[in-house]
């Protein structure tokens, strides 16, 4: 099967409020593949299951974060959004692929190893086999590129991985995909504990400045931040902390790490924190006045949801036809 154009795909759990580690890591590298790709970007809420879920919350983050990727700047008539579980093929690829995936490769993800120690009451199967379905993602679409953070190669990889295995027993099945991992901003870490990712399921709001955080928290923040005993801004080995501060200005003013050492060069840690919480609160402003627009109309929101998932099921649906046919299953 031709097809017109490259494919990106990428997928955001809705299991907590989004933060600037989403945007910088993911969402804000978006946009870019709109005019030379097919684009699909997904809100992946079965992925969310894997870790317990309030419904209402389930159900009102599915909205906000369809709703963040229209504010972040995807228009929706260049790129499909959609929710996974309005495609079941998803879950039905997820299933075969289970079957191509080894117990051996799950046993070693790094997110499955965290995850479980976090959630040591609740390992459940989801967990473990979660890549298999982030890979039925990627694969149903034909994608040639996936961005992600940093945290997320290793599920890529996997998906190839997979996808290769495939393709040996039954040539021609799958378009092997690439991860495309940002140049900065790809692992923004906590700010309660620099060494540590910074997670949208932290218990501790001051370690992440979520998207929807307003201006004084968003400082406040920023000004709580841990960093070491120096006080001068400089961008070296182990000050963990103040690396992450400088990344984050830095994605958001592209000024580079000499420049940022240069403008604040005399001035103390607490000027700099002021300035890094400024300059986010400046660049989510606007976010997050599109943001509260379109909330403000949940029609629309599920209007758009319905078009997506028409759109991504007739592709979904192409690959998994194709699949059935080579593994033996009678189509009827
Ligand atoms: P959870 O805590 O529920 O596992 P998460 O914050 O890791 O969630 P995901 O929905 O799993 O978020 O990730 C969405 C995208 O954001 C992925 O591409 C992921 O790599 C990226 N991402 C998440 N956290 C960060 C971070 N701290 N820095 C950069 N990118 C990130
Ligand atoms: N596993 C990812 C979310 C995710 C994803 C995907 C990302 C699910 N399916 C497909 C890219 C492509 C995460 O935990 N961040």
């Amino acid at each position: 099967m031709q097809k017109e154009k490259p494919v990106s795909f990428s997928g955001i759990q809705p299991s907590g409020n989004l933060t600037i580690g989403n945007y910088l890591g993911a969402i804000r590298n978006f946009p870019a593949y709109s005019e030379n790709y097919k684009c699909f970007y997904c809100v992946v809420d079965l992925h969310a299951l894997t870790v317990r879920q309030v419904p209402a919350e389930l159900r009102r983050r599915t909205y906000e974060t369809l709703a963040l990727y229209i504010a972040c700047g995807l228009d929706p008539e260049k790129n499909t959004l959609f929710v996974q579980s309005h495609v079941p093929a998803h879950s039905e690829l997820a299933w075969i692929l289970d079957c191509f995936t080894m117990f051996g490769e799950l046993s070693r993800m790094t997110q499955f190893k965290e995850k479980s120690a976090k959630h040591a009451d609740n390992i459940n199967a989801g967990l473990f086999t979660y890549p298999s379905l982030m890979a039925a993602d990627i694969l149903l679409y034909q994608t040639d590129v996936v961005p992600v953070g940093d945290d997320q190669k290793q599920h890529v990889e996997l998906c190839r991985d997979v996808a290769q295995r495939f393709n040996n027993l039954y040539p021609d099945t799958f378009t092997i995909p690439e991860p495309i991992i940002s140049q900065s901003g790809a692992r923004i870490k906590s700010l309660a504990e620099p060494t540590r990712k910074m997670d949208k399921s932290d218990p501790n709001p001051n370690a992440v400045v979520y998207l929807l955080d307003d201006r004084d928290t968003i400082i406040r923040k920023f000004k709580r931040a841990v960093t070491d005993s120096e006080t001068s801004v400089r961008y070296a080995p182990g000050k963990d902390g103040i690396n992450n501060l400088m990344t984050i200005y830095s994605c958001f003013t592209g000024k580079d790490f000499a420049a940022i050492e240069a403008e604040f060069a005399g001035r103390g840690y607490s000027d700099f924190k002021l300035a890094v919480g400024e300059v986010t609160a400046d660049a989510l402003a606007p976010v997050q006045a599109e943001f509260r627009r379109l909330m403000a109309d949940k029609t629309y929101i599920e209007d758009l949801m319905r078009k997506g998932a028409r759109e991504a099921a007739i592709c979904a649906a192409r690959t998994l036809t194709k699949v059935k046919k080579k593994l033996g299953l009678v189509l009827i």
